[in-house]
């Protein structure tokens, strides 16, 4: 039996794909800080249902010693790197921990497998928030990273390292450059969520309005499933390498919101609300992938297109703020 080891299993990411990996009789151990052992109904709600069939070890990225020694107990087959702090606007609050947390966390997890289990193969969640100011679009896996943001830039670092643990020490090492993806299992702080759950909100009279920023920013937007069906086939190739997983179609935030208010019958123009306070200090204007390698040499395409995956989002927002759910 295969042995994964995965790091932010209880995000939206660690969720779809510890499942995936279960389904394909993977053994499936999961990283997670003590805290959310100690309070598993609010921060382990993600993996509830698969809780008995995954095994947790209580570990931080800012420790590398927890690291070493899960990688050492573990010697796990496979690696999925997907613990981060990952939320843009925050890493503009709080820059030194964004890039204390990221860079050292894959650091410390690539070394530790490098000395405990070399043969490891290891899957980095690399960032379209690389290409920040983008020099080119579609962007592909050799369009130049300009990031806006420290967590941007912690992201380039760590692809920086993944690379450089291939090139160095033959480390069977990928970064997976993926574009926004989402699904009813996103966190509240993300626009799409954000906008799923504030219109379901007012559609329930729970809420009267909903701020945003910018409303202008242009983004890929796809299914978070659809994504961590990537990261496996990544890391079943014969030789290691880097893909853009992404849908190819660019929509604004405006057409998210019109989107989603229609499917639940609101007209947003009467409820959405523009605050400067949550427009970014340097903002990523437009992003949009290129995802034709993934699909040569993965076989892999995205399944689930953009009004879909609004509408799927809506409608389990709709049925968590009914009275009957
Ligand atoms: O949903 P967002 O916060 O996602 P963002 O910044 O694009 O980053 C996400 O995708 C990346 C992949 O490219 C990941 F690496 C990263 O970890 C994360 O998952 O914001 C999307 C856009 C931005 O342009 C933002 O300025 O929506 C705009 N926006 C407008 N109003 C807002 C809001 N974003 C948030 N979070 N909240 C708002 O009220």
């Amino acid at each position: 039996m295969k042995r994964a080891l995965i790091t932010g299993i209880t995000g939206q990411d660690g969720a779809y794909l510890s499942r995936l990996l279960l389904d394909k009789g993977y053994e499936v151990h999961g990283i997670v800080r003590r805290v959310a052992l100690e309070d598993p109904e609010h921060r382990l709600w993600r993996i509830r249902s698969i809780l008995k069939k995954v095994i947790l070890h209580s570990g931080s990225l800012e420790s590398y010693a927890s690291l070493f020694d899960i990688v050492e107990k573990i010697k796990p087959d496979e690696c999925y790197h997907l613990a981060a702090q990952s939320f843009v606007s925050y890493s503009f609050e709080d820059e030194f921990s964004t890039i204390n947390t990221n860079i050292n966390g894959t650091h410390f997890i690539l070394s530790a497998l490098k000395n405990k289990a070399p043969k490891c193969k290891f899957y980095f969640a690399a960032s379209s928030e690389q290409f920040g100011k983008v020099r080119k679009t579609p962007q592909t896996e050799e369009t130049p990273f300009h990031p806006r943001s420290p967590y941007g830039i912690s992201k380039v670092a760590g692809y920086e390292l993944t690379r450089n643990y291939r090139e160095a020490y033959n480390i069977f090492a990928c970064s997976g450059i993926l574009f926004n993806h989402e699904s009813p299992m996103r966190g509240y702080e993300f626009v799409t969520r954000k906008i799923t759950n504030g219109a379901a909100r007012i559609k329930a009279g729970l809420a009267k309005e909903l701020q945003l920023g910018n409303l202008d920013a242009k983004r890929d937007w796809g299914f978070a499933g659809d994504y961590t069906e990537a990261m496996f086939l990544m890391l079943q190739q014969p030789e290691p390498d880097d893909y853009v997983i992404a849908t190819g179609e660019t929509h604004t935030v405006r057409e998210f919101v019109e989107l989603a208010f229609g499917h639940a019958g609101l007209d947003w123009k009467k409820y959405v609300k523009q605050d400067e306070a949550l427009f970014r200090p340097a903002e990523v204007n437009i992003l949009c992938g290129d995802y034709s390698k993934a699909q040569k040499k993965l076989h892999w395409k995205p399944k689930v297109n953009f009004k879909d995956l609004v509408r799927m989002m809506v409608e389990e927002d709709l049925k968590l703020v009914s009275p009957h759910s």
